[in-house]
C-alpha cells in the first residue's frame, strides 16, 4: 500500500551494490503472530566509497541492531528499509525483527498456508522477513535454524542440507540447514508443518545418490506419485539433453494450498501450488497430468538456469524465465507430442500474449521501466521470452545452441548475469552475428510479416517479397526491423514438396528476414507453388499472405510440417470470420463456408493423422485470439459468428462426430500419451455432439466415466450446449467433490464460463459458497478469473454488471492480496479492441479504482497505464 506516488525504476539506472553480503545466518523462532528472526550477516564494502548501507525491509518490527556484537542506535528507519550511515569496511551485522505470518494475506514473505508456515520470496518478498540487500546480484551463503512447536510442526525445512537438530523441554524443536551454494535472497525458502512425505531417490549421471522428497497434506500421499515420476524424468532429461546434473544431496518439493502462482524454484526446496503436484485418475484430468509434468520440470530446470546462474537485476527476468520455459517446452515435447505442445504454446502467444502487446502493459521481454516487479511475470517475459530462445535455437541448430548454453553456464556459474551475457555466449559458440537479433530483447509489440509472391513461368522462378512492420505500442513509438527466422517450404499443386534452390544450389528452409523489405528468389520451380510459411511457428509474429481456400485445404492435407497443417485450418477459420464480419455487422449466424466443412470432413476421415493433432485441428480458436484479428470489433457479433461456426460444424458433420466418438473410447484409464490422444479426440467430438443435441450420449459419459477427464468433458459439453441435464450434473458433481478444493475449482470455472445471461448472478451466488474464499488464490482464479478472463461475452455485458463485479472484488483484494488483484485486472485494462461504449464504461470503472485511498503499487501501475 502506498500514499506517495509509486516510483518507477529504470533498467539503465543499474548500479552494482555498495556492499556485499558473504554469509547470512538466520535464526527463526516460529509463532503464528510473533515470529522472531535474527539475521547475522558478514558484510563487506564493495570498493572505496562512503555510501551508507541501505537495507530493504517492509512490514517488519525492528527489535535490535548490532554491529560486531555491539548494540547500536546509529540507523534510520525509512518507509522502505533501514539506513546505516557509518559502517566499518567489513563487519558482522545482527538484526532482530518480529513479523506476523498469520496476518500475512499477501502471501509474500513468510505466511501461513492452512496449518503450515511457508515462504515466497521472489521477487522482493525476503524484505518482509528481515532487513537485507534484497536484490538478485547479492549472493550469500545461507544457514538457517528453525525452531517451532514439535507437535504442530514436525517438519522444519529450508534450503541445502540438514546439518543439525534438537529438542527443547518446552515441546519445541529445531533443525539447522546449510546451503553450500551462494544465492540471492529470492531463492530462500522455509517451510514448517505436518505432512505426508513421498520419498524416492535419483542416481545422477556421475553416480551421486540424491534423496527426493515430496511433502503433501496428510492423506494425499497417493496423489504425489505422478509428481515424483515427473521429477525423476526431469532430472534424467536435463542430463541427457543438456548434460546438466543436480548438485545437492536432497531435492524437496512442498505442496501448499495458498499460493499466488504456480510454483517456486527455491534452491533445493521448491514450494508448489498443490494444483501442480497432486493427481490421481479420479481427481485430475489428462491436462492436469501434463501441467504437473511441465511445472515440475520447469522448477527443476531453474536449478541451472536461474539458480546456479541468476539474474543481475529484475529487468533481466527473461534470462531465467524465457530460457527455462524453452527448456520445459522441449522437455514436454521430447516426452509427448512435439506438434501438440507447439500448437498449445502458439495458442497462448496468439491469444493472450498478442493481447498483452496490444494493451497498456506492452513491454519488451527485457523491460526498461518497472513500478512493481511482480507485474512483470508476464506472458511476454515468459512465453515470448521462450519464443526468442526458440528462434536462437532455430538459427543456430541444436548442437551450436547446446554449446552456447554450456558456455554461458560455465562462464557465469555462481554469478548474476544479463541477457547480453547470454546472447554473447550464443554468438561466440556459434560464430553467428546476433547483433540485429538482440533487438528482440528491447523491442515490444507484435511484428507483422506481409508476404507477397510472384511466379515467372518462363524462367521457373518464384520470388517472395517479405515486409516486416511492428506497429507502435503504448510503451514505444519507434520500431526497428528485427532478425526474423522465417521457415518455409514450397508445395506443388499435387501437394509434393519442392527442393528449395537459390543461386544454383539447394538451400535450407529458414530465411533470415533482416530488413523492412526483402526479396527471396527460388529457382527451378516448375509451376506456381503454394508456400508453407512460418513452419513450426518459427517466429512470434502475425503473418499476412493471401492464401486461397484451396491452398489452405492443400496445406491442411499435405504439408509435412504438422504445425502448418493445423495452422492452415486456423487460417481458414479466421478467413471466414473476417469475411463474415466485413459484410456489415449482420447479427445472424454466417452461412458455414463449404471449404471449412470439407476440410473438417477430410481431417475426420484421415486415418493416418495422429489423434492428438486431429483433436487440435478440430478445435476452433477461442474468442480471444479471434479478437486479435481486428482493430475494433463488437464482441457480441464476434461471439455469435464463433458460435454459429461451431454449431454449423456440429450439425453438418454429425455422423462423423459420432464415428470419431465411437472409434476412440478407451477401455480402462491409463495415463499414457496414446490414450490421452484418444480421449482428447473423443471429447472434442463429444463437444460437437452436445451442440448437435445428443444428450443421451453426454449423460452416458458423465455417469459412466472412470476418470476426471471424461467426467469434466461431459459436464462441460452439457453446460456449454445448454442441455437439460447440465444442472443435474453440476449438482451431482458438487455433492461428490465439495470436500476437495482443487477438484471443485473445475466446477467453479465451468459455471463462470457458462454462456447465458444468468451467469453473472450465478457467479455472485457462488462467491457465497462455503468452499469459496477470497483469501485463496486458486478459488479466486477459478471463479472470478475465469469469469472475467474466459467468458468475454458475459464479462462485457452491455449493462456493465460484469465490470462492477470485478471492480468490487478488486477493491477487496487490493488490500489483502495486491498480486492476485493485479493479475485479475488484466481483462479490464485490455479494452483497445472493444467498441466505444464499452471502452467508456470500463474507463469509468478504472477511474473509480484509481481513486481508492490506498491503491497498491501493483494496481496503480496497470490502471494508470490503461487510463493514460
Ligand atoms: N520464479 C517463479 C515466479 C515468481 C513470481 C513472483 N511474483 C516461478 C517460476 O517462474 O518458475
Ligand atoms: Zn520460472
Amino acid at each position: 500500500m502506498t500514499q506517495t506516488k509509486p516510483q518507477v525504476q529504470y533498467r539503465d539506472d543499474y548500479q552494482p551494490p555498495h556492499y556485499w553480503i558473504d554469509t547470512l545466518d538466520l535464526d527463526v523462532q516460529l509463532h503464528d503472530s510473533a515470529t522472531e528472526v535474527v539475521a547475522i550477516s558478514r558484510i563487506r564494502r564493495n570498493g572505496e566509497h562512503s555510501e551508507p548501507l541501505e537495507l530493504d525491509g517492509e512490514q517488519l518490527e525492528l527489535l535490535q541492531v548490532a554491529i560486531n556484537g555491539v548494540d547500536t542506535s546509529q540507523y534510520q528507519q525509512t518507509g522502505s528499509g533501514l539506513v546505516l550511515s557509518q559502517v566499518p569496511q567489513e563487519f558482522v551485522l545482527t538484526i532482530r525483527t518480529r513479523i506476523s505470518p498469520a496476518a500475512n494475506t499477501a502471501l509474500e514473505g513468510l505466511y501461513k498456508s492452512g496449518n503450515a508456515f511457508c515462504t515466497q520470496c521472489e521477487a522482493q518478498g525476503f524484505r518482509r522477513i528481515t532487513y537485507y540487500l534484497d536484490r538478485p546480484d547479492v549472493l550469500a551463503r545461507f544457514s538457517t535454524r528453525i525452531t517451532a512447536d514439535a507437535g504442530l510442526y514436525p517438519y522444519l525445512l529450508s534450503n541445502g542440507n540438514r546439518v543439525g537438530q534438537g529438542r527443547f523441554d518446552d515441546g519445541r524443536h529445531w533443525v539447522q540447514w546449510q546451503d553450500p551454494f551462494p544465492k540471492p535472497a529470492y531463492l530462500f525458502a522455509l517451510v514448517a508443518g505436518d505432512f505426508d512425505v513421498l520419498r524416492d531417490s535419483f542416481t545422477t549421471h556421475s553416480g551421486r545418490a540424491v534423496a527426493l522428497e515430496i511433502y503433501v497434506d496428510k492423506g494425499n500421499l497417493h496423489r504425489a506419485g505422478h509428481a515424483m515420476d515427473s521429477l525423476k524424468a526431469s532430472m534424467a532429461w536435463d542430463e541427457q539433453r543438456c548434460h546438466l546434473e543436480y548438485d545437492l544431496d536432497i531435492y524437496m518439493i512442498v505442496a501448499v494450498d495458498f499460493f499466488n502462482m504456480g510454483a517456486m524454484e527455491n534452491k533445493g526446496l521448491n514450494v508448489f501450488n498443490a494444483k501442480f503436484v497432486l493427481a490421481d485418475a479420479h481427481t485430475a484430468t489428462d491436462n492436469d497430468y501434463l501441467d504437473i509434468e511441465r511445472v515440475i520440470g520447469h522448477e527443476y530446470f531453474h536449478n541451472w538456469t536461474g539458480n546456479r546462474v541468476t539474474c543481475r537485476d529484475w529487468f533481466q527476468l527473461s534470462l531465467k524465465e524465457g530460457l527455462t520455459v524453452f527448456r520445459d517446452q522441449e522437455f514436454s515435447s521430447d516426452l509427448g507430442s512435439r506438434t501438440v505442445n507447439r500448437i498449445r504454446n502458439v495458442r497462448i502467444i496468439r491469444g493472450p500474449q498478442f493481447a498483452e502487446d496490444a494493451g497498456p502493459m506492452a513491454h519488451p521481454i527485457r523491460p526498461d521501466a518497472v513500478i512493481e516487479m511482480n507485474n512483470f511475470y508476464t506472458l511476454t517475459v515468459y512465453e515470448k521470452g521462450s519464443e526468442v530462445i526458440r528462434m536462437l535455437h532455430t538459427l543456430l541448430g541444436e548442437q551450436a545452441f547446446q554449446r552456447g548454453l554450456a558456455l554461458y553456464l560455465q562462464r557465469h556459474d555462481g554469478e548474476a548475469a544479463t541477457c547480453d551475457d547470454f546472447v554473447a555466449a550464443m554468438s561466440e559458440a556459434s560464430g553467428r552475428d546476433l547483433s540485429r537479433f538482440k533487438r528482440w530483447y528491447g523491442q515490444s509489440g507484435t511484428p507483422v510479416l506481409t508476404v507477397t509472391d510472384d511466379y515467372d513461368a518462363a524462367r521457373e522462378r518464384y520470388t517472395l517479397t517479405v515486409r516486416q512492420h511492428t506497429p507502435a505500442t503504448l510503451d514505444q513509438q519507434e520500431k526497428l526491423p528485427l532478425h526474423i527466422p522465417l521457415s518455409l517450404a514450397l508445395y506443388t499443386a499435387q501437394g509434393e514438396p519442392l527442393t528449395l534452390m537459390a543461386e544454383g544450389r539447394s538451400v535450407g528452409p529458414v530465411l533470415d528476414v533482416m530488413e523492412a523489405e526483402q526479396q527471396f528468389v527460388f529457382e527451378q520451380v516448375p509451376s506456381r507453388p503454394t508456400p508453407a510459411l512460418l513452419q513450426g511457428f518459427s517466429a512470434p509474429v502475425k503473418l499476412n499472405y493471401g492464401y486461397t481456400d484451396e491452398q489452405l485445404a492443400l496445406l491442411a492435407r499435405c504439408c509435412l510440417d504438422e504445425f502448418v497443417r493445423w495452422d492452415a485450418v486456423q487460417m481458414l477459420i479466421n478467413k471466414s470470420v473476417v469475411a463474415h464480419l466485413a459484410q456489415a455487422q449482420r447479427p445472424e449466424a454466417p452461412a458455414l463456408p463449404r471449404a471449412l466443412v470439407e476440410v473438417f470432413r477430410a481431417i475426420l476421415e484421415d486415418a493416418s493423422l495422429d489423434r492428438a493433432l486431429k483433436a487440435e485441428m478440430l478445435t476452433l480458436p477461442d474468442l480471444g485470439s479471434l479478437l486479435e484479428l481486428f482493430e475494433r470489433v463488437d464482441i457480441d457479433v464476434l461471439a455469435r459468428v464463433h458460435e454459429g461456426l461451431q454449431q454449423g460444424l456440429a450439425d453438418a458433420l454429425h455422423p462423423l462426430w459420432q464415428q470419431a466418438y465411437a472409434d476412440n473410447l478407451t477401455p480402462a484409464y491409463r495415463i499414457e500419451h496414446q490414450d490421452m490422444a484418444r480421449r482428447a479426440l473423443k471429447n472434442v467430438a463429444l463437444g460437437y455432439l452436445a451442440l448437435a443435441g445428443d444428450e443421451a450420449l453426454v449423460q452416458q459419459q458423465y455417469h459412466q466415466a472412470d476418470n476426471m477427464t471424461d467426467t469434466l468433458a461431459a459436464m462441460k459439453g452439457a453446460v456449454r450446449a445448454g442441455l437439460e441435464g447440465g444442472q443435474a450434473m453440476l449438482a451431482d458433481f458438487e455433492n461428490r467433490w465439495r470436500h476437495d478444493g482443487l477438484v471443485l475449482d473445475n466446477w467453479f470455472r465451468l459455471q463462470a464460463t457458462a454462456p447465458g445471461e444468468g451467469t453473472l448472478e450465478r457467479v455472485k451466488d457462488l462467491m457465497q459458497h462455503p468452499t469459496f474464499s477470497l483469501s485463496n488464490p486458486n478459488r479466486v482464479r477459478a471463479l472470478i478469473g475465469a469469469f472475467a478472463g474466459a467468458n468475454p461475452v458475459q464479462f462485457h455485458r452491455r449493462d456493465g454488471a460484469g465490470y462492477d463485479l470485478l471492480v468490487s472484488v478488486l477493491e477487496q483484494l487490493n488490500h489483502s492480496n495486491p498480486q492476485v488483484a493485479s493479475r485479475l485486472v488484466t481483462p479490464l485494462i485490455q479494452f483497445a479492441r472493444l467498441d466505444d461504449t464499452r471502452q467508456a464504461m470500463i474507463r469509468s470503472r478504472l477511474q473509480r479504482l484509481m481513486a481508492l485511498p490506498e491503491l497498491s503499487r501493483d494496481l496503480f501501475e496497470k490502471i494508470s497505464k490503461a487510463l493514460a
